[in-house]
């Protein structure tokens, strides 16, 4: 709640947009909650920020998740992951447990990717995805580069990326989906996240009179614009599976009400979990826009923002959090994630799984995002058993 309340807005949700003041101010709080456990922090050169309690021997097992929130975002989505890493170590000071390994919780810089693409984003500079000076030089939807906002904001850490591989890596996040609730289970055991395709696309047409421009002369990138969205509305119907289609975001030029727009910038989010139907997919939305280019006469180009293949987590840690719940008596399932998240990127380099708790309605990326706290509750409880027990897996897989 305390970090809740930077950066908040109507409705009880958070708007802390990466490297703006306010992830800034969120930033500092729960570095100096990681201060207040004793924890060793380090700061790499893309503002990922890890504590690690170091006790034990040999390489960390690690938890964490993100602290930055879209701009109508709720008080839960990643928050609830790096609070609870923090929440496991206090559990275990207060309780003068002694792990064997250390334990280390991290805050990844721009999980959401909202202001700057792609998602996921200091995650996989973590990993070695992305190479650091690329990461920097990257531009923001306002035009502000993210190595002048980390040295704006002072996370221009100097440790460098990609980091070292922990030991495991497991993440507790809320759904964001209505499956959990509708099924009236607790725990999710989460098998994998689907893969994920972003895109902005530019047309280009011709402005003009909106008066005086006969219907059969226009290039009005306005219309195409919206015959694209239909268009991706109607393959995720004609999928159906788990595939998602979105457009949200949609800028217009000049975007006053008397002129047929001289360009359109939109946004596409297509995912799935199966990759060959979302390659399908791709290639079916590019076929479309061609056809548009020749039927309205505009120029249409596009620029791939983000790219990631589904991911699989790995089986042991996932049939771990399925035992763990049963013996601390909660409901569990299996599902896929719909969402993007930084353990996608861990899955590369250790060992990595999830754990879902439940979101009211399936809501969320909404002000009105909450989960019980009940259910926050046995999250946290299930993330501190599987963090124990993985510190006593020498090997895991
Ligand atoms: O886009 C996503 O799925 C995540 O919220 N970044
Ligand atoms: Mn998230
Ligand atoms: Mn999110």
């Amino acid at each position: 709640m305390d970090l809740a309340s930077i950066g908040a807005i109507d409705g009880g949700g958070c708007a802390r947009l990466a490297l703006t003041d306010d992830d800034k101010f969120g930033r500092d709080l729960v570095v100096a909650w990681m201060s207040e456990l004793g924890l060793e922090i380090s700061i790499d050169v893309v503002g990922n920020v890890v504590g690690t309690w170091n006790v034990g021997s040999g390489t960390p097992v690690m938890t964490g998740s993100h602290i930055d929130t879209v701009r109508t975002g709720g008080k839960y989505d990643g928050n609830l992951g790096v609070l609870a890493g923090l929440e496991v170590i206090q559990t275990c000071q207060d309780n003068n447990i002694t792990p064997q390994r250390p334990l280390a919780v991290a805050f990844y810089t721009n999980e959401e990717g909202a202001r700057f693409a792609p998602d996921m984003f200091g995650s996989l500079v973590f990993v070695g995805g992305l190479d650091v000076e690329t990461a920097l030089d990257t531009i923001g939807i306002d035009g502000a580069r993210v190595g002048d906002e980390l040295e704006r904001i002072g996370y221009n850490g100097a440790t460098p990326c990609p980091a070292h591989a922990p030991h495991a890596f497991v993440e507790l996040h809320i759904e964001q989906g209505p499956v959990l609730e509708q099924q009236n289970i607790t725990i999710g055991a989460v098998t994998g996240v689907q893969g994920i395709s972003w895109q902005e696309v530019t047309i280009s047409g011709q402005s003009n009179h909106a008066g005086t421009t006969p219907m059969a002369l226009r290039h009005d990138p306005a219309y195409v614009a919206a015959n694209i969205a239909v268009f991706l509305r109607d393959l995720a119907s004609r999928y159906g599976g788990n595939q998602v289609c979105t457009v949200g975001k949609i800028d217009l030029h000049p975007n006053l009400i008397n002129v047929v727009p001289a360009k359109a910038v939109l946004t596409l989010d297509v995912r799935n979990t199966d990759e060959a139907l979302l390659q399908k997919a791709e290639a079916e939305i590019k076929e479309h826009m061609h056809m548009l280019e020749v039927s309205e006469g505009v120029t249409i180009t596009s620029r791939q923002l983000a790219r990631f293949e589904p991911v699989v987590f790995d089986e042991s840690i996932v049939s771990l959090i399925e035992n763990l719940a049963k013996e601390n008596n909660h409901s569990v399932m299996r599902l896929p994630s719909g969402a993007g998240h930084d353990a996608q990127m861990l899955a590369r380099v250790c060992p990595t799984a999830m754990i879902f708790v439940p979101s009211v309605s399936g809501i969320s990326h909404n002000p009105a995002e909450h989960t019980d706290d009940k259910d926050l509750e046995a999250g946290a409880n299930l993330l501190l058993h599987t963090m124990l027990t993985l510190c006593t897996m020498e090997t895991i897989a």
